[in-house]
């Protein structure tokens, strides 16, 4: 019975392992799926490390429909407001360039359709989250999640 008990136990805290946000280190790995969502929401990197952020479009869909991208932003950045003027760009491939807005960007991925992927290189030279979202119309609402630096 303890046996069982244990067995289970250890299952439960492997699968709560699977599900665990946070991934220390430079290299971070994310993806987005056809569903809308980033596997990964929460990273924590150290201040002032160069940091590798390798994106992967793992949907099916055509980019036109549902393609990904992802735009870290500045603590403090105003998200909706963001993802909003994120709409008029589409000839930018949904990047910003007014000043205000282009101004929040710390870094961002290509646009991708599926089965690409991207890999960036930043610094994030202060303590603080850093939020970060996809910038396709309409997916900054449930494609987002932070970065925290200290
Ligand atoms: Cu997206």
């Amino acid at each position: 019975m303890k046996t069982k008990f244990a067995i289970l136990l250890i299952s439960a805290l492997s699968f709560s392992g699977l599900a665990s946000v946070a991934q220390a280190g430079t290299t971070l790995e994310l993806s987005g799926n056809d569903t809308m969502q980033f596997d990964v929401k929460a990273f924590e990197v150290p201040v002032g490390a160069e940091i590798t952020l390798v994106f992967t479009n793992k949907g099916s869909l055509p980019k036109a429909a549902m393609g990904h991208n992802v735009v870290v932003l500045k603590p403090g950045s105003n998200v909706m407001s963001f993802g909003g003027a994120s709409v008029a760009a589409a000839a930018n491939e949904y990047i910003p360039q007014d000043d205000a807005n282009a101004g929040l960007i710390i870094a961002h991925t290509k646009l991708l359709g599926p089965g690409e992927t991207d890999t960036i290189t930043f610094k994030l030279d202060a303590a603080g989250e850093y939020p970060f979202i996809c910038s396709f119309p309409g997916h900054y609402a449930l494609m987002k999640g932070v970065i925290t630096a200290k």
